[in-house]
């Protein structure tokens, strides 16, 4: 068997392993950030369960840590609040980003993670199988219920050979988005095997798995060997190891594709989408203005104490900002008992608290039309805070590289010799003041909710079986999370549905908000058309909270990412499918549509029909749901499912 299976076939409580069915895995961890945690902790009350079901769950607070006013910290105290009823651990604000903190405390080979943050995956790269999911799934996991998802496909990504001097694992997770691109890997799981997976660190593997997010995989896996065993001993853990590996003539894997380590260069993703990927050497000369390492990507001891290395020395070039924010307090502490944090500060870094930051948007937003070199995963358009931004995604190597130079260089040609630094320093220095353990779930203990905090989402009603609405938007390709509902500045508004849904596709249609307000008025649902891919990106349920809360009845699209469509299907949104691209051609917005016999079509297993009445013109439309993914759209979402149920 190969590794995603032995995990699956070990946690499975519905369903057999067959690729393409629905099956449903017990849940053993769970972990939550601020920005989606809020969210799901009002659901998890609402469903009314006392009792946390998983072996552990942990809360951090690492995304929203700005604190400009008080919705944060008000945020943040209901979290914590939650988690000292429910026996939840809670991640201090500050303490780190919760995937790097994951990694180095928590993570446990072979066992399941479900987070409600897209790139949980990272925890892959200790042995874990670990999904990103909506806030909503988070909390039913916490629950006790199993997880839903469809049986991967497992593409075999074989390791050989050794990374070159100056070539990262980075450099490797983007040669990946170079082969498989952002779109078409739904449902697959990237198992990562061969020789070479035996050079790579854990944090090195985690790089790696994290960027799987970004083609849209399930997860990424790796092994569990001897190097995952130094990793766990470095941390006190060798107690939470365990040994996983792929047998040797396998069946599972679907196709296998051989990637020479040694061959790989350096690579940046160019501006707007990670996969827009090329060689550093072609991109050289090209002016930077600013240069921020950090992220749940690469802000590991290896990777700072290596920008450090190469900063010594040197000075950060005039015409540059560089920031950096250390993965997590760990990762602080020990690159300043290393000495590598006064190289950062000598050479003139603006050190960042160890939170997501730059990352998000939320803080350090380049000037208008700057290019910004990040170690981070994402570049979407307007991510970075700055929308005429031109953000390309490089190794830390790079980054270091270009902050010197002041322009994007090919660091194998920068003077100096490669600073190779050991992945964990001899003696890890471990400070666990900043995770609160549960002294016991405590129900006495009063919930706290600041005037940011909304209700829980409510009002969900069964599907109709006609929907009369009007193309609200009509959109391309590759439409992300952070088009439907951007993060930045608008973060603070996470825990209050009514208000974040003012800024519903504010960056590509600022009148989105008014016409979906007027349409609900008229009592007309809203309709998203879209092409290829919809929903790329993070897990935020708010993509589909927030739409669901302004009347969007149904998305029809060309294609949807994972997440986003189960999040759709949890709060009662049609995902359909086009099926033909003249269909989508011939929709403008503003059309009338009517979409006939709906609960009747889903509950016969059949099309969709839709009249067009401003075209005068019928078609018909696709889905692909899960019997229960059918059900739950016909309850008007998971929610109210959950209840008839009981
Ligand atoms: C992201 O990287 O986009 C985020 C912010 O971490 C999101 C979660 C969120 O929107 O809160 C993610 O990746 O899921
Ligand atoms: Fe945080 Fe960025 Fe990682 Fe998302 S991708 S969890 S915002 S560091």
């Amino acid at each position: 068997m190969s590794i995603t299976r032995k995990i699956i076939e070990s946690h499975i409580e519905e369903g057999k392993f067959e690729p393409g069915e629905e099956i449903a895995i017990r849940i053993d961890q769970t972990l939550t950030q601020d920005a989606t945690g809020t969210m799901a902790y009002l659901q998890f009350e609402a469903l009314g369960i006392s009792d946390l079901k998983t072996e552990l769950s942990v809360c951090y607070v690492d995304h929203n840590t700005i604190q400009a006013g008080f919705e944060n910290a008000d945020d943040h105290r209901y979290l914590k609040s939650i988690a000292r009823k429910y026996g939840i651990v809670f991640s201090k604000p500050g303490n780190g980003i919760c995937h790097q903190v994951h990694l180095e405390r928590f993570a446990i080979p072979g066992k399941t993670l479900l987070g409600s943050d897209s790139h949980t995956p990272t925890a892959g790269g200790i042995g874990m199988f670990a999904i990103g999911a909506g806030g909503l799934d988070v909390a039913v996991a916490m629950c006790g219920s199993p997880f839903y998802l469809r049986c991967p496909r497992i593409r075999a990504l074989n390791l050989k050979g050794k990374l070159q001097p100056w070539v990262a694992a980075k450099d490797v997770a983007l040669k990946v988005l170079q082969l498989f691109t952002t779109r078409g890997n739904v449902g697959y799981v990237f198992e990562y095997r061969g020789e070479g997976v035996k050079t790579l660190s854990v944090p090195e593997r985690a790089t790696i798995a994290n960027m799987g997010a970004e083609c849209g995989v399930t997860t990424s896996v790796f092994p569990s060997d001897e190097i995952t065993l130094a990793f766990l001993q470095a941390q006190r853990r060798a107690h939470d190891w365990s040994e996983l590996k792929a047998d040797a003539d396998t069946p599972d894997y679907e196709s296998e594709v051989e990637i020479d380590l040694s061959e790989v260069v350096p690579l940046a993703a160019c501006p707007h989408s990670p996969d827009n990927v090329k060689p550093v050497a072609e991109l050289e000369g090209t002016e930077v203005n600013q240069v921020c390492i950090g992220s749940c990507t690469n802000s590991s001891f290896k990777d700072l104490m290596t920008v450090a290395r190469i900063l010594e020395g040197n000075k950060v070039h005039p015409d540059v900002e560089l920031i950096i924010a250390p993965g997590s307090r760990q990762v602080l502490a020990n690159i300043a008992r290393a000495g590598g944090l006064s190289s950062l500060i000598d050479a003139g870094a603006r050190i960042a608290e160890c939170t997501c930051g730059f990352c998000i948007g939320n803080s350090y937003a380049p000037h208008n039309d700057a290019v910004s070199l990040r170690t981070s995963n994402r570049n979407f358009m307007g991510r970075s805070g700055t929308e005429t931004a031109k953000v390309y995604l490089v190794s830390p190597e790079t980054a270091a590289v270009a902050a010197i130079t002041g322009e994007i260089t090919d660091p194998r040609n920068f003077r100096k010799s490669y600073p190779a630094v050991e992945s964990l320093p001899q003696a890890l220095y471990i400070n666990d003041s900043m995770i609160i353990q549960p002294a016991k779930k405590d129900m006495d203990v009063e919930i706290y909710r600041g005037p940011n905090m909304g209700a829980p989402p409510s009002g969900f009603i069964p599907l109709p079986d006609t929907i009369h609405g009007a193309v609200t938007i009509k959109l391309g390709d590759k439409i992300t999370t952070d088009h439907i509902i951007p993060a930045g500045s608008r973060l603070k508004y996470r825990s209050n549905i009514a208000r974040y849904a003012e800024y519903v596709f504010e960056l590509l249609d600022r009148d989105f908000y008014d016409r979906a307000i007027d349409n609900r008025a008229r009592g007309k649902y809203n309709i998203i058309v879209a092409g290829d891919s919809y929903g790329q990106g993070s897990s935020r349920e708010h993509a589909a909270l927030c739409p669901a809360y302004l009347g969007v009845k149904a998305v029809i699209a060309k294609s949807f990412e994972r997440i986003h469509m189960a999040n759709l299907v949890n709060f009662g949104i049609l995902p359909l499918l086009f099926n033909s691209h003249s269909d989508y051609d011939a929709i403008d917005m503003g059309d009338e549509l009517e979409l006939i016999a709906v609960r009747r079509s889903l509950v016969n297993n059949e099309q969709i029909t839709i009249y067009n009445k401003s075209k005068e013109h019928e078609f018909k439309v696709d889905y692909q749901l899960s019997k229960r993914e059918q059900e739950i759209i016909l309850a008007g979402g998971l929610l109210p499912y959950i209840k008839e149920r009981r």
